[in-house]
């Protein structure tokens, strides 16, 4: 259950629309935001349709964090791909403060631990808005079929944890991140899948090769044999580590 009441208090989002239930936190705030709404945050406790990238599903049970904040894009100096990028890093810095400091970034849009994932970022664009939406798995559990693939706070720390005070500390992180734009490309400068051997498909590419970097857009860079490429959108495995 949530308290919209401490969030909006504690965050300045005093737009919140709150369900217990709702099929998409990210179809809602794109319908609104397409009907001119802006800067507000929509919230719930579970969601019967959550969305992934790439049509997928998000598993959305009772106890994790699905939250999408919509804002529009020309209140900030960072490109719009990047909005996805800055979630991350709000849900690493959330997750430190939950005594995670082992968190890894995976190009463009996950957060995991041990390589099993923990968030899930999906960001879509509404004309001049941006819908920028959050899975985090705090408390909650998942179905048989992600357990090797997902996991919690609550399964990494073995704690319990107060959901409003998380997404509080979660949409605190997002906003400073959004209005600190070096400290974005400090992040991507300092990840630590440069110089790791990846697999990435990308539409109808599948390729492997060795991150070289990122772009200013938020694309990643990969060298195969003697080509170079930038990717913006796609799925990346970690094949092996630099020798
Ligand atoms: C994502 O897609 O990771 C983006 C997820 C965004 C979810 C948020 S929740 C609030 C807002 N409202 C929405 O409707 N969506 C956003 P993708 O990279 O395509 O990963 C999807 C894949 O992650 C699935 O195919 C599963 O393999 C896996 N998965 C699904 N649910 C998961 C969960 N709860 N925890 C970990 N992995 C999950």
């Amino acid at each position: 259950m949530y308290d919209t009441e401490l969030i909006a208090q504690s965050t300045g989002i005093v737009s919140i629309i709150y369900s217990k239930s709702i099929d998409s936190t990210n179809r809602l705030a794109v319908s609104l935001a397409n009907k001119g709404k802006t800067d507000f945050a929509v919230i719930a406790d579970e969601q019967t349709e959550g969305r992934g990238r790439f049509d997928r599903k998000w598993e959305s049970e009772t106890g994790g964090i699905y939250i999408t904040v919509c804002r529009s894009i020309d209140d900030y100096l960072i490109q719009p791909q990047l909005f996805s990028i800055c979630a991350a890093m709000a849900v690493i810095r959330t997750a430190a403060e939950c005594s995670l400091k082992n968190t890894e970034y995976r190009w463009p849009n996950d957060v995991l631990i041990g390589g099993r994932k923990i968030s899930g970022i999906l960001a879509e664009l509404a004309g001049s808005k941006i819908a920028i939406g959050i899975g985090l798995n705090l408390n909650n559990t998942f179905p048989d079929d992600l357990s090797g693939k997902a996991t919690s706070i609550a399964i990494e720390t073995g704690r319990v944890f107060d959901k409003n005070d998380v997404t509080i500390k979660l949409l605190n992180h997002l906003e400073n991140i959004l209005r600190e734009p070096e400290s974005v490309s400090a992040f991507m400068e300092s990840s630590a899948m440069i110089g790791k051997t990846v697999s990435i498909v990308s539409g109808k590419d599948r390729i492997a090769g060795i991150v070289k970097g990122f772009s200013i857009e938020g694309g990643i860079i990969i060298k195969s044999g003697d080509t170079v490429r930038t990717f913006l959108a796609g799925d990346v495995t970690l094949l092996r580590e630099k020798a």
